[in-house]
């Protein structure tokens, strides 16, 4: 019996620490979530990443969260892309991503759009953070060599937006909304101070890592939708308008 007590104790077994986690807002997307999850893990295969999904849902009134819990079992090996999802409250994208991004585990963090799932970026991203030549990777629709097949009418609003994010914030880049990737420990203090959520989260995060001395590196991107966005581009001014103000207030007023 006393040898037996004395036995070394059993080392638990470690899960696997994905290298790099793939972080997607999804919001009513049942017509597209499948096949572009699909074609993602296609696309990345190659690469031979080490990698986790997380879908950050909130809010949707159709299939997405059943579709996403149907991935997340079918991709729950966590040493092959492992999907995972989580689900909450009212719809709200920048709380979503900032949940999102707080629940990966990876060492890069990369931050997509279901509609985009731009694995040409991620490549491009991962290349630049691992040589350390940037912490933060801006995937820009407006900076020179980009291209933007969305309808005029919001890459002119993509352009206004930037245009009111440099006067008000005094935003040094092109593009603050969409794609980027990340060192997670390079800007988690970050995420962390950020106040505002829906759409302006995306903007906040990047202006506060640019203020923090965050080594930022804006790479064009070719941007093609799988769809138009589901939320009409005028309803969304009015929030947008008003988080601006309050980023405003709390970073160039209360600083
Ligand atoms: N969780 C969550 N995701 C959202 C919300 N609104 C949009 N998304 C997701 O954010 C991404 C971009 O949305 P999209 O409608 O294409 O707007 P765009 O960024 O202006 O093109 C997509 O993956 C959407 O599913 C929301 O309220 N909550
Ligand atoms: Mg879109």
């Amino acid at each position: 019996m006393a040898a037996l007590n004395r036995q070394r104790p059993r080392p638990v077994p470690q899960l696997a620490q994905p290298h790099i986690s793939i972080v997607i807002p999804v919001y009513n997307e049942q017509a597209i979530l499948h096949a572009a999850m699909v074609d993602l893990r296609e696309r990345l295969k190659p690469l031979g990443w080490s990698y986790e999904v997380i879908l950050a849902e909130n809010g949707s009134k159709d299939r997405t969260v059943a579709i996403g819990q149907e991935l997340a079992a079918k991709y729950g090996d966590p040493s092959d892309g492992q999907v995972k999802i989580i689900s909450m409250g009212e719809p709200n994208y920048g709380k979503a991503l900032k949940q999102g991004i707080l629940l990966a585990r990876g060492d890069l963090i990369i931050c997509d759009e279901i509609d985009l799932c731009d694995a040409e970026f991620h490549k491009r991203a991962v290349d630049i953070l691992e040589t350390g030549e940037a912490d933060l990777v801006i995937g820009s629709k407006l900076a020179a060599g980009a291209e933007d097949d969305r309808p005029f009418v919001r890459h002119a609003a993509s352009i206004a937006y930037s245009t009111l994010l440099k006067v008000m914030l005094g935003f040094r880049g092109t593009d603050t909304h969409g794609l980027k990737a990340f060192r997670r420990q390079a800007l988690l203090d970050v995420v962390q101070a950020c106040l505002i959520e829906k759409d302006v989260f995306a903007s906040e995060l990047v202006i506060r890592a640019d203020r923090a001395g965050v080594i930022i590196k804006e790479v064009p991107v070719h941007i093609i939708e799988k769809r138009p966005p589901s939320i009409n581009l005028f309803k969304r001014v009015p929030n947008v308008l008003k988080s601006l103000a309050k980023l405003t207030w709390s970073i160039r007023v209360r600083g």
